[in-house]
């Protein structure tokens, strides 16, 4: 057969870490700091309420309105209004989407041309690379750097103002933009963002905001929505997900909400692909936040007692990390950590291909040899720029306890072989 099967959009876009790395991880039943989901409970609030949805009304199982529950917009936009400082209209500004991947793929879809440019701060989430392509875009990087020798928290990882502005063209769309970031951790500042913002007002362009993580603050650091800054509402796209908010990524309910000319093209690429999103896991996304919002800012709130819980299983696993020579950047949000691998050296055996970045043999190696998976730094950078941060590998600390303390004592044999 002489015919090419596959679109030309999908050339270049075939490799994915996500599914490598989780085959791989899973071929080796190691101890699993790699991909970034909880492999603790989500709260039980969450679980009753999907309980009920599933039990209760038959209509929980059949069609609803595309473009979100009722119930699910509607607190939506009560909360986030509040948290942006703008009124959000449930029907026209909000939109329910199968995870944030799909908020995502929408936002460049309905916003992004042939021949357009998009700004990727690296390190990204590795999904924006691909879909900027799919959609016809071209990607302009501009990289976050380590502020002096020392970077040992994620707020050491700066944009230079000078170097974004340099690549805001005639031809530039949008810029994307993730806090706090996986995955480094880091969490921007209102200054940093007001620099965004100017350059985005300055140009015209759409500023989409990844801020799946936006509950996940430590140390009294704050999270800014860009959306909230003065003319930022009528140009940003801010993108959720209940997946990360209630610790059940297997839910894969998110969101995009912006205002309605833009989130109205958003809404066309979904009632041509997906349609709508599962009905009774919807609703109970809408029971659980009905519940936060009524004790926002209280002890008892998820929002409060999951960061908590984070927090002490980031400084265990920075703790573990240091005790073998791997040194940590402490992240400020989120629940990844990255940690510099310069100091320790490896084997990568005959299985693992000597072309490939350090980072990536050395997470072989760790998967392989030490019965532990992380993810290679470079893969959240363009292929141009992985090389300058093939000595990093990222962790997730959103595990048990014991998956913990398992690592631990992964870490603890490998120090006393050392
Ligand atoms: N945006 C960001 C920044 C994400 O991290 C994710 C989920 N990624 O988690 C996998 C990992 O990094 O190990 C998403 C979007 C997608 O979110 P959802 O699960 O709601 O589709």
């Amino acid at each position: 057969m002489s015919r090419q099967m596959h679109a030309r959009r999908l050339d270049g876009v075939d490799k994915n870490i996500w599914v490598e790395l989780t085959q791989l991880a899973a071929d080796y039943k190691v101890v699993n700091l790699g991909q970034g989901f909880p492999d603790f409970a989500p709260p039980k609030f969450l679980q009753d309420a999907f309980c009920k949805a599933v039990s209760g009304d038959c209509l929980m199982h059949q069609y609803t309105r595309a473009f979100g529950h009722p119930s699910l917009v509607t607190i939506l936009a009560q909360l986030f209004g509040q948290l942006v400082g703008h009124e959000i209209n449930p029907l026209d500004d909000v939109l329910v989407t199968v995870g944030a991947y799909q908020a995502l793929f929408c936002a460049f879809q309905a916003l992004v041309d042939e021949g357009d440019e998009v700004i990727i701060i690296e390190p990204f989430f590795d999904c924006y690379q691909p879909m900027v392509k799919m959609a016809g875009g071209t990607h302009v990087y501009v990289p976050l750097r380590p502020r002096g020798d020392s970077n040992l928290s994620s707020g050491d990882w700066v944009l230079s103002a000078e170097e974004l502005a340099s690549k805001f063209t005639a031809k530039t769309k949008a810029i994307v933009i993730n806090t706090p970031n996986n995955p480094i951790g880091k969490v921007y500042k209102t200054e940093e963002l007001q620099v965004i913002a100017d350059l985005c007002i300055k140009h015209d362009v759409v500023c989409i905001s990844d801020e799946v993580y936006e509950w996940l603050t430590y140390d009294g650091t704050k999270h800014v929505k860009i959306a909230s800054l003065p003319g930022m509402w009528e140009r940003t796209v801010t993108i959720g997900s209940a997946g990360k908010t209630f610790s059940a990524t297997g839910l894969k309910v998110g969101w995009a909400i912006g205002p309605s000319h833009i989130i109205k093209h958003l809404k066309t690429v979904h009632q041509n692909s997906i349609y709508h999103c599962p009905t009774a896991a919807q609703v109970a996304v809408a029971e659980s936040f009905q519940t936060e919002y009524e004790r926002f800012g209280s002890p008892e709130s998820y929002f409060k007692l999951l960061p908590a819980l984070l927090h002490h299983k980031r400084n265990k696993l920075a703790a573990c990390l240091e005790s073998v020579g791997l040194q940590p950047t402490l992240p400020e949000g989120g629940y990844f950590m990255i940690a510099d691998i310069s100091s320790i050296s490896f084997d990568s055996d005959d299985t693992i291909s000597q072309d490939e970045p350090l980072d990536y043999r050395f997470v072989k190696w760790l998967i392989k040899k030490k019965g532990l998976a992380a993810i290679p730094v470079s893969a959240f950078y363009s292929p141009e720029h992985g090389k300058e941060v093939q000595n990093y590998v990222r962790f997730c600390f959103a595990k048990e306890d014991s998956t913990l303390t398992a690592a631990e004592e992964i870490f603890k044999k490998w120090g006393s072989e050392k």
